[in-house]
């Protein structure tokens, strides 16, 4: 730092030159955040300054939590006291986190614990066995890329203390077979968490029959990303339990704060992405929400459509709003994509096929753009 502080027109013209550096959103086909909603925005600026570490000194902020939570246990037919079951969370990667320190807590029975995930699960599970020394068991994937239920009763023994199941895969977004999940979660008697980071705010909104949610008496945790598909802004995950004692597992005694008590894996935490959700889920409706899915689900039909025109097929039938294109040398694809037209797109690992994620901010003319792009680099 130096001695003396700049003007504030002098850091403004700073700003102004790092976010000319950073990529805006209008050709990043690789990502599952997109612009904020304007009134998620405006939520979170009011809110800036309020801390859920410390919620005694933000009651009106706790309350908005309070209701988000309830809004989510509507949406994922829960049947218990959501807002006591659960926190509004940084990400995806801290409630994947927090539900299986919550099982491993639960279980101080066993002592040494293991998990299966399957293999299609998000590297935040990696981060879970680094951290815990649980350990992570990988199932095996069925020919559409669902985790293979024989795999994953294969791989169950007497310290087993849970199950994760993927309702949207990150690379894929495929839907595992959670029902089956369940009833193996219940045959066994241990937790099962279905990480909906993604697709919990897709699934709710598309007329698909498939259950993945607290209807299922097994499922025991799940997570449901804000800053995804919900247009709230980062940092907003959700975790939620079935049973508030599952939540209470993840106590720690905070002396000197206004409670006595904290249950989120960071301390300080962000009132204003508290308060965005609450704005953007209360202003969208699930009438809102079926629109943003929609015209999502119309783009990926359209990117199917152009692809195929040109002899490129997908690794599966999309389900929901990710695409994984079957094209020969995918890496120098994207290399070319990225390099001569400016397109970020991402690669999965098994097959290697180019991985579109098709947000709020990708309309029908970009993936025509996008398609003649792609014309060129596979040629
Ligand atoms: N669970 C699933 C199913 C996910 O897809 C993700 C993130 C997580 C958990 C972790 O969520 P957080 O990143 O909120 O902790 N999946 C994306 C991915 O890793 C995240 C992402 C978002 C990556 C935007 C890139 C990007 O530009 O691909």
């Amino acid at each position: 730092m130096e001695e003396n502080g700049k003007t504030k027109e002098e850091i403004l013209a700073f700003l102004k030159k790092a976010k000319a550096a950073d990529t805006n959103y209008e050709r990043v086909l690789s990502s599952m955040c997109t612009y904020p909603h304007e009134i998620a925005v405006l939520a979170h600026t009011q809110f800036i300054e309020s801390n859920m570490g410390d919620p005694g000194l933000f009651p009106g902020t706790f309350d908005l939590e309070r209701q988000v939570l309830v809004m989510f246990g509507k949406m994922l037919h829960h049947k218990n006291c959501p807002e006591k079951a659960g926190y509004l969370t940084t990400g995806g990667t801290e409630s994947n986190i927090q539900a299986i320190r919550s099982m491993k807590n639960f279980r101080h029975d066993i002592p040494k614990p293991n998990i299966i995930i399957a293999r299609s699960a998000h590297f935040s599970f990696d981060k879970v066995a680094n951290l815990s020394g649980i350990e992570i068991r990988k199932a095996s994937l069925d020919n559409l890329l669902k985790v293979d239920l024989d795999s994953v009763r294969s791989l169950i023994d007497e310290n087993t203390i849970g199950l994760v199941g993927i309702a949207g895969t990150t690379e894929f977004g495929q839907l595992d077979p959670i029902d089956e999940l369940s009833e193996l979660a219940i045959e066994k008697n241990i937790f099962l968490h279905v990480d909906a980071a993604f697709g919990g705010f897709v699934i709710p909104f598309m007329d698909l029959d498939y259950s993945y949610d607290f209807k299922l008496e097994g499922v025991t945790s799940m997570t449901i990303d804000p800053h995804k598909m919900a247009l709230s802004t980062i940092p907003s995950g959700g975790l939620l339990f079935k049973e508030p004692e599952y939540f209470e597992c993840l106590e720690i005694h905070t002396p000197y704060l206004s409670v006595n008590k904290q249950y989120s894996l960071t301390g300080t935490r962000s009132g204003g992405a508290v308060a965005s959700t609450y704005a953007v889920m209360k202003h969208l409706g699930r009438k809102g929400y079926k629109k943003v899915v929609s015209d999502c689900m119309s783009v990926t039909k359209k990117l199917v459509e152009g692809a195929d025109k040109l002899g490129i097929g997908t690794v599966i039938d999309p389900v929901l709003n990710i695409v994984a294109l079957d094209v020969p040398e995918a890496d120098l694809v994207r290399k070319k994509l990225l390099d001569e037209h400016g397109w970020h797109v991402s690669i999965t690992r098994d097959p290697r096929a180019l991985r579109i994620v098709i947000m709020p901010h990708i309309k029908n003319e970009t993936i025509e753009l996008f398609l003649k792009d792609l014309a060129k680099a596979v040629k």
